[in-house]
């Protein structure tokens, strides 16, 4: 049976290019600093973004961590959103690891944090608080619908920040589903921030990895932290040329995945039972739910669509994720509508 993998973009497998790239990788070891792959992987990202320098880390998770741990210091605050993935799913290794304290700021439905909620939130130099260091903003908003988030309203949060002497770290993840969505290059969406995060192991499909960018003297803590946290990876220039093949031929068509996703929407939301109350889908996520005359739970539909092949991500028992990516066809599209159809007119 052909199965239809909707939990998420993270599921992709590499793309016949990047077995044919990673299979023909010159290497080296990359603790020496010595992988010519990684290198050129590590340049190009960081020209892509805008920024100075990159460094090559085996997930996105490890990325924030070291971008939080790089500016900050035991005892300080970092500010995110409540809806935030570092808040939410990095597993506390901010506070656990860093030792850096978590303050959250709720997300909006657009996804954005208000600035009164950040200028707020920011402590004074009183000495029962915690300095206030960085401030945690994500693009695109995975939780609050895959939502993009808008130059304009990045530079607003990061002049704000950068006023009280705060630095800005971007969770980019997928900043490169937020600029085809906003159409402009994604270097427009972090340039006001101090260090980004993106991933190559999402929408662009390579197997392994991220890519922590920011200015020299930043990356440079960040591979020493990378280190001590045993991401010091050797010969990985086999992963990183999987990379190069996602940077160079897998952005410009992500704007295919969101067309997808608004054909799933589109068809999703003509089905009695299906409610979208967060919104219809922006990027690659959409983010149906069941309204409330339906007696079934998302669990249960969850078992009864996995035994027709299709995969789906279930984020309470009456709200769905579903994630459009390189392997979904418009075929498993359809097919989907169709099988929702079918189990909800039972
Ligand atoms: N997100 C995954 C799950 O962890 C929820 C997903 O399926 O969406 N930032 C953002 C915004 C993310 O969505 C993710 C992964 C990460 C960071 C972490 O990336 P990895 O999985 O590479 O550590």
């Amino acid at each position: 049976m052909n199965i239809i993998d909707l939990r998420s973009d993270t599921v992709t497998h590499p793309t016949p290019a990047m077995r044919e790239a990673m299979a023909a990788a010159e290497v080296g070891d990359d603790v020496y600093g010595e992988d010519p792959t990684i290198n050129r992987l590590q340049k190009l990202a960081a020209e892509k973004m805008g920024k100075a320098a990159g460094l090559f880390v085996p997930s996105g998770t490890m990325g924030n961590l070291l971008a939080v741990m790089s500016h900050c210091q035991r005892g300080d605050e970092v500010m995110m959103g409540g809806m935030g993935h570092t808040f939410l799913h990095e597993a506390g290794g901010v506070s656990a690891l860093g030792g850096v304290f978590v303050h959250t700021i709720p997300n909006q439905a657009d996804g954005t944090l208000k600035l009164e909620d950040i200028e707020g939130g920011i402590r004074s130099d009183d000495i029962h608080e915690p300095p206030s260091r960085l401030l945690v903003l994500e693009n695109t908003q995975n939780r609050c619908g895959g939502i993009p988030l808008s130059r304009e309203y990045t530079d607003a949060a990061a002049r704000l920040a950068h006023k009280y002497g705060l630095k800005v770290h971007i969770d980019g993840a997928r900043i490169f589903n937020a600029a085809a969505a906003l159409k402009i290059p994604a270097k427009d969406l972090v340039h006001s921030a101090d260090s980004v995060t993106f991933c190559l192991s999402k929408g662009l499909c390579a197997p392994v990895g991220s890519v922590l960018c920011g200015d020299e003297e930043f990356i440079q803590r960040a591979r020493r932290l990378r280190k001590m946290l045993g991401g010091g990876m050797r010969q990985a220039g086999i992963l990183a040329a999987a990379g190069i093949i996602a940077l160079e031929q897998m952005t410009e068509r992500l704007a295919e995945d969101h067309r997808r996703a608004r054909d799933l929407a589109n068809g999703l939301a003509k089905i009695q039972g299906v409610v979208f109350e967060i919104g219809m889908p922006q990027t690659n996520m959409v983010f149906p739910a069941l309204a409330k005359s339906v007696k079934e739970s998302t669990f249960e539909m969850e078992k009864a669509l996995s035994k027709e092949g299709i995969k789906v991500d279930t984020v309470s028992g009456r709200l769905f994720r579903l994630v459009t990516h390189y392997w979904i066809s418009d075929a498993d599209v359809q097919k989907t509508v169709q099988s929702f159809d079918h189990l909800l007119s039972k």
